[in-house]
């Protein structure tokens, strides 16, 4: 049983879920006080234009966020990353929820929610994503993170939203997707000395660099990266795209302005223009770098995350095979996908490896079937 989630407006666990729509119909008047806290500790809602409250986010979430299993690589957020992340349009100062120590002023605490607006199979639906939900390692377990969950569910509430879509690895009641991360080696070598690799008996260090070996230059003659010229014709291209999936995001143009243009560190897009003017192909990927622990040569790891790949003139293949040498030429070190959209298509033949972590896809307040990864149009940083 859930002592939490099986009081929340959220498909039980076992049920077999067939119908589509909002659980709870009727919303009480929602309450104007925040939920109470334990004894030691109060709200505090963050400025992330202040940067010594970023900085201390920062702090907060390198610290406690990733469960490095080894404690070898642990996830580091920069705050350029975080603004982007946090701050999208139509966002709301109030949704950056802290909690701190009230003795010390310490930050321990916190969950975030960002305005979307969601295509659910049929329908279209204003919701906030919810994500960045941490609690100090040293206050785990006692029944924090439910008051952070209410407080930011009664924050949303008070302006008028009521469905909310969210991913963890954690199996709550009731995912409405699993995705799967898999990773492609950029430098292998570097991947094996870090342990996010292991060699095997049948894959030597020898093997592994002649099989992740990938083409000196690209095959896409003009691809590059996008402009502030290019956000209408990528707006139509994803929402064309996204129309196929049974959860996507509908983008505004400013949506697009914010979460694909490239910023150095943070989001590259590629557009490909072809001979008469016109985008016909982009693929977007966020950078997430870790730092190696008490590592004697490496100081860390630069992901490439995918998020949206289009390929209408250029086949898949290339235009994927072509984004991974860019990404070395970069200094990535590994590229990343989930198997969601059309991404399994480029997985195995471009020689990608299955990671090990599972995300969990949820909805909150809202029935609706399972959705299998590939109907899965979104993917939550
Ligand atoms: C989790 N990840 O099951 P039950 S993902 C949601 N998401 O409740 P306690 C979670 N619920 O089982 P701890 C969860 N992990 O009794 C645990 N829970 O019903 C549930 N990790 O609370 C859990 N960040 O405070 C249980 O647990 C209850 O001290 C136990 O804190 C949990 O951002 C956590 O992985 C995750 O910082 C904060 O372990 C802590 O362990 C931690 O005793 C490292 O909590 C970082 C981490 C999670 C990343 C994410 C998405 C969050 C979604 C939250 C749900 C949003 C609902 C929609 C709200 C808006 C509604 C509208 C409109
Ligand atoms: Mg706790």
């Amino acid at each position: 049983t859930y002592r939490f989630w099986d009081t929340q407006p959220v498909p039980k666990i076992d049920e077999e879920v067939t119908s589509y729509g909002p659980i709870k119909l009727e919303m009480p008047s929602v309450r104007e006080e925040s939920y109470s806290l334990p004894q030691e500790f109060i709200w505090d809602t963050l400025d992330l234009d202040n940067q010594e409250q970023l900085r201390e986010l920062c702090d907060l979430l390198n610290e406690n966020y990733t469960e490095e299993d080894d404690n070898t690589l642990r996830l580091h957020y920069s705050s350029q990353f975080l603004l982007w992340a946090l701050c999208p349009p139509g966002g709301q100062s109030q949704w950056h929820c802290g909690v701190r120590v009230n003795s010390s002023q310490k930050l321990v605490g916190f969950i975030n929610a960002i305005p979307a607006t969601m295509k659910v199979f049929d329908t279209e639906l204003k919701m906030v994503e919810v994500n960045f939900l941490c609690v100090h390692k040293k206050l785990r377990s006692k029944r924090v993170a439910p008051v952070l969950i209410k407080e930011i569910t009664r924050r949303v509430h008070r302006q008028g939203i009521f469905q909310a879509v969210y991913s963890t690895s954690a199996v709550l009641p009731k995912p409405i997707a699993t995705c799967r991360y898999w990773h492609r080696s950029l430098n292998p070598r570097k991947l094996i000395d870090l342990n996010f690799f292991s060699l095997t008996r049948n894959m030597t260090l020898q093997r592994a660099l002649k099989l992740n070996r990938l083409p000196e230059t690209t095959k896409t003659t003009s691809l590059r990266p996008m402009t502030v010229q290019d956000v209408l014709v990528v707006q139509a291209l994803l929402r064309e795209h996204l129309k196929a999936f049974h959860l996507s995001p509908v983008l505004t143009l400013e949506d697009v302005e914010h979460w694909l243009l490239p910023q150095d560190g943070v989001i590259d897009t590629y557009v490909v223009e072809s001979m008469t003017g016109t985008v016909t192909d982009m693929v977007s990927f966020y950078t997430l770098p870790s730092t190696a622990l008490n590592h004697p040569v490496h100081k860390g790891l630069k992901a490439a995350c995918v998020l949206y790949c289009i390929s209408k003139a250029t086949p898949l293949l290339q235009l994927m095979e072509d984004t991974l040498i860019i990404c070395k030429a970069r200094g990535f070190d590994v590229f990343s996908a989930m198997d969601v959209m059309d991404n399994k298509a480029f997985l195995e033949p471009l020689k990608f490896r299955m990671g090990e972590v599972h995300k969990q896809y949820y909805l909150y307040n809202w029935r609706c079937p399972e959705i299998s990864s590939d109907k899965v149009g979104v993917v939550l940083k």
